[in-house]
């Protein structure tokens, strides 16, 4: 079987995902980036979304971040999902929890007024309560065990450690389990290896060509 490949754009939080199981599982994959905002043809007929994730096997082309990570666990070996049924069921349903949530990072920064700002606050700070509530063991999210839900929040950590360190804007201040959670997530060599080099600088010069009010 040949290398899988990804395709990619370096702000994109779904295709971490994918990233950080190919590497926790060793896989050796190929990536290309594209611009997601001037997207190249051969992208558009490949992807039925027009979004990536997409992941290039042989000849079938995968999309949907989520797929993409249960076929990359069904495949390559740790299986990084808990063998009980109703556990891994739980466990999936979380790491949908998590997934809109993605936008509120994005829709933060998208925010160019206080009142759309706060608005995207209020939401998170919903989410990230349930997500506290639920986050009952440590060091990962079913305890000894990394897994997959473990994967699915980490690009969210990176996110909110951005907005921590640039825009003075701790989100996770209020919630214990998810302090602990992100630390031993923003630890982690296949997280840190998983944002391409300058992501906080392309980060920022996004928000500066947005107008994004929470940049300082
Ligand atoms: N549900 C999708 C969401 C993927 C997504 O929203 N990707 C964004 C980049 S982070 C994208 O490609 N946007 C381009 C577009 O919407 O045209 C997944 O989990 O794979």
């Amino acid at each position: 079987m040949s290398k899988p490949k990804l395709i990619s754009f370096k702000l994109c939080p779904y295709v971490q995902r994918s990233v950080i199981l190919l590497k926790e599982k060793g896989v050796d994959y190929d990536i290309e980036y594209i611009d997601v905002y001037d997207p190249p043809e051969w992208f558009l007929a490949l992807s039925p979304t027009g979004k990536v994730p997409i992941l290039q096997v042989e000849d079938t082309v995968l999309f949907e971040s989520a797929v993409i990570g249960e076929y990359l666990d069904e495949v390559y070996t740790p299986p990084l999902h808990p063998s009980d049924p109703i556990k891994k069921a739980q466990n999936r349903a979380w790491m949908e929890f998590t997934s809109p949530m993605y936008m509120g990072t994005f829709n933060l920064m998208m925010a160019t007024d206080k009142e759309a700002v706060d608005k995207v606050i209020e939401e998170f700070n919903k989410n990230l309560a349930g997500l506290d509530k639920a986050m009952e063991n440590t060091p990962w999210f079913n305890g000894a065990d990394f897994s997959m839900v473990d994967i699915s929040a980490a690009p969210l950590f990176v996110r909110l450690a951005f907005y921590k360190n640039h825009c003075d804007l701790d989100l996770l201040k209020a919630f214990p389990n998810l302090i602990k959670w992100s630390d031993g997530l923003l630890a982690r060599q296949s997280v840190i290896e998983s944002t391409v080099d300058g992501f906080d600088d392309m980060l920022l010069s996004r928000m500066k060509q947005i107008g994004s009010y929470v940049r300082k």
